[in-house]
Protein backbone atom coordinates (compact mmCIF):
# COMPACT_ATOMS: atom_id res chain seq x y z
CA UNK A 1 0.00 0.00 0.00
CA UNK A 2 2.64 2.47 1.23
CA UNK A 3 4.71 1.65 -1.99
CA UNK A 4 1.37 2.35 -4.42
CA UNK A 5 0.92 6.41 -2.78
CA UNK A 6 5.12 6.43 -3.71
CA UNK A 7 4.65 6.00 -6.60
CA UNK A 8 1.34 7.78 -7.77
CA UNK A 9 3.29 10.50 -5.99
CA UNK A 10 6.52 10.32 -8.35
CA UNK A 11 3.84 10.20 -11.18
CA UNK A 12 2.65 13.66 -9.89
CA UNK A 13 6.09 15.07 -9.63
CA UNK A 14 6.84 13.49 -12.88
CA UNK A 15 3.92 15.50 -14.65
CA UNK A 16 4.24 19.10 -12.71
CA UNK A 17 7.68 19.11 -13.45
CA UNK A 18 7.06 18.08 -17.36
CA UNK A 19 4.68 21.03 -17.29
CA UNK A 20 6.96 23.38 -16.03
CA UNK A 21 9.61 22.85 -18.31
CA UNK A 22 7.49 22.76 -21.41
CA UNK A 23 6.25 26.03 -20.45
CA UNK A 24 9.55 27.01 -19.78
CA UNK A 25 10.94 25.59 -23.36
CA UNK A 26 8.17 27.74 -25.00
CA UNK A 27 9.27 30.93 -23.48
CA UNK A 28 12.16 30.63 -24.14
CA UNK A 29 12.20 29.56 -27.60
CA UNK A 30 9.70 32.67 -29.09
CA UNK A 31 11.43 35.65 -26.97
CA UNK A 32 13.76 36.52 -24.71
CA UNK A 33 15.44 39.11 -22.45
CA UNK A 34 18.22 40.83 -23.03
CA UNK A 35 20.06 43.38 -20.73
CA UNK A 36 21.78 46.89 -21.33
CA UNK A 37 24.23 47.89 -18.60
CA UNK A 38 25.83 50.88 -17.70
CA UNK A 39 29.25 48.84 -18.72
CA UNK A 40 28.71 49.53 -22.50
CA UNK A 41 27.35 45.84 -22.75
CA UNK A 42 25.04 43.65 -23.61
CA UNK A 43 24.77 40.24 -21.30
CA UNK A 44 24.59 37.87 -23.91
CA UNK A 45 26.54 37.67 -26.94
CA UNK A 46 24.16 35.44 -29.01
CA UNK A 47 20.88 35.06 -29.73
CA UNK A 48 18.90 31.76 -30.81
CA UNK A 49 15.71 32.62 -33.12
CA UNK A 50 13.45 29.97 -33.61
CA UNK A 51 12.16 29.85 -37.26
CA UNK A 52 8.62 27.76 -36.09
CA UNK A 53 8.00 31.17 -33.93
CA UNK A 54 5.46 32.94 -35.37
CA UNK A 55 6.76 36.02 -33.84
CA UNK A 56 10.01 36.31 -31.17
CA UNK A 57 9.59 39.27 -28.81
CA UNK A 58 13.04 40.61 -27.14
CA UNK A 59 12.33 42.37 -24.22
CA UNK A 60 15.65 44.97 -23.24
CA UNK A 61 16.08 45.94 -20.02
CA UNK A 62 18.53 48.67 -19.12
CA UNK A 63 19.72 47.45 -15.90
CA UNK A 64 21.57 50.49 -15.48
CA UNK A 65 21.38 53.77 -13.66
CA UNK A 66 22.03 56.43 -16.10
CA UNK A 67 20.29 58.49 -18.58
CA UNK A 68 19.56 57.61 -22.19
CA UNK A 69 21.33 60.64 -23.48
CA UNK A 70 24.53 59.70 -21.74
CA UNK A 71 24.06 55.55 -21.78
CA UNK A 72 21.17 54.61 -24.17
CA UNK A 73 21.04 51.70 -25.86
CA UNK A 74 18.54 49.88 -28.51
CA UNK A 75 18.69 46.65 -30.31
CA UNK A 76 18.98 46.91 -33.98
CA UNK A 77 19.26 43.23 -36.62
CA UNK A 78 20.63 43.24 -39.68
CA UNK A 79 22.97 41.58 -41.71
CA UNK A 80 26.31 41.02 -40.72
CA UNK A 81 27.63 42.08 -44.42
CA UNK A 82 25.74 45.65 -44.03
CA UNK A 83 27.46 46.56 -40.61
CA UNK A 84 29.81 48.71 -42.02
CA UNK A 85 26.98 50.47 -43.81
CA UNK A 86 24.98 50.72 -41.24
CA UNK A 87 27.58 52.03 -38.87
CA UNK A 88 29.06 54.64 -41.05
CA UNK A 89 25.46 56.49 -40.97
CA UNK A 90 24.69 56.70 -36.77
CA UNK A 91 25.21 59.96 -36.46
CA UNK A 92 23.85 62.22 -33.35
CA UNK A 93 22.18 64.57 -35.58
CA UNK A 94 19.70 61.72 -36.56
CA UNK A 95 17.97 62.08 -33.03
CA UNK A 96 18.48 59.74 -30.04
CA UNK A 97 14.71 59.02 -30.96
CA UNK A 98 15.94 57.08 -33.98
CA UNK A 99 17.83 55.55 -32.71
CA UNK A 100 20.40 57.97 -34.43
CA UNK A 101 20.25 56.28 -37.68
CA UNK A 102 18.44 57.69 -41.25
CA UNK A 103 15.98 55.34 -42.28
CA UNK A 104 17.70 52.53 -43.85
CA UNK A 105 16.37 48.92 -45.71
CA UNK A 106 19.37 47.80 -44.09
CA UNK A 107 17.89 47.74 -40.56
CA UNK A 108 15.89 45.07 -40.28
CA UNK A 109 14.29 45.82 -37.04
CA UNK A 110 14.79 48.37 -34.44
CA UNK A 111 14.06 48.92 -30.37
CA UNK A 112 13.39 52.48 -28.93
CA UNK A 113 16.58 53.42 -27.14
CA UNK A 114 16.04 53.36 -23.17
CA UNK A 115 18.28 54.45 -20.11
CA UNK A 116 18.78 53.48 -16.63
CA UNK A 117 16.26 51.17 -15.11
CA UNK A 118 13.79 51.80 -18.49
CA UNK A 119 12.57 48.45 -20.56
CA UNK A 120 11.00 48.03 -24.21
CA UNK A 121 10.03 45.62 -25.99
CA UNK A 122 10.54 44.71 -29.75
CA UNK A 123 8.38 41.99 -31.95
CA UNK A 124 10.43 40.05 -34.70
CA UNK A 125 9.27 38.13 -37.82
CA UNK A 126 11.43 35.26 -38.17
CA UNK A 127 10.40 35.10 -42.00
CA UNK A 128 12.65 38.14 -42.30
CA UNK A 129 16.06 36.08 -41.59
CA UNK A 130 17.52 33.89 -44.26
CA UNK A 131 18.58 30.79 -43.43
CA UNK A 132 22.56 30.22 -44.19
CA UNK A 133 22.89 34.06 -43.83
CA UNK A 134 24.17 35.47 -41.03
CA UNK A 135 22.77 38.00 -38.84
CA UNK A 136 23.59 40.56 -36.08
CA UNK A 137 22.29 42.71 -33.41
CA UNK A 138 24.14 46.25 -31.97
CA UNK A 139 23.36 49.39 -29.99
CA UNK A 140 23.35 51.87 -31.95
CA UNK A 141 23.79 54.55 -29.79
CA UNK A 142 27.23 56.14 -31.29
CA UNK A 143 30.38 54.15 -30.63
CA UNK A 144 28.48 51.55 -28.77
CA UNK A 145 28.48 48.72 -31.34
CA UNK A 146 32.03 48.00 -30.83
CA UNK A 147 31.30 46.25 -27.54
CA UNK A 148 27.39 45.71 -27.91
CA UNK A 149 26.72 43.36 -30.74
CA UNK A 150 26.13 39.91 -31.30
CA UNK A 151 25.17 37.31 -33.64
CA UNK A 152 22.20 35.37 -34.57
CA UNK A 153 21.89 31.83 -34.73
CA UNK A 154 18.72 31.38 -37.14
CU1 LIG B 1 24.19 51.17 -26.03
Amino acid sequence: MKFYFKNILMKIILVVLTVFNFSYTYAEECGLVVHGSDMMKFDTNEIHINKNCEKFVVNLKHSGNLPVNAMGHNIVFLESNNLQKVISKINMSHGIENGFMPEMDEILFKSKMIGGGEETTLELDPNVFISGKEYIFICSFPGHFALMKGKLNI
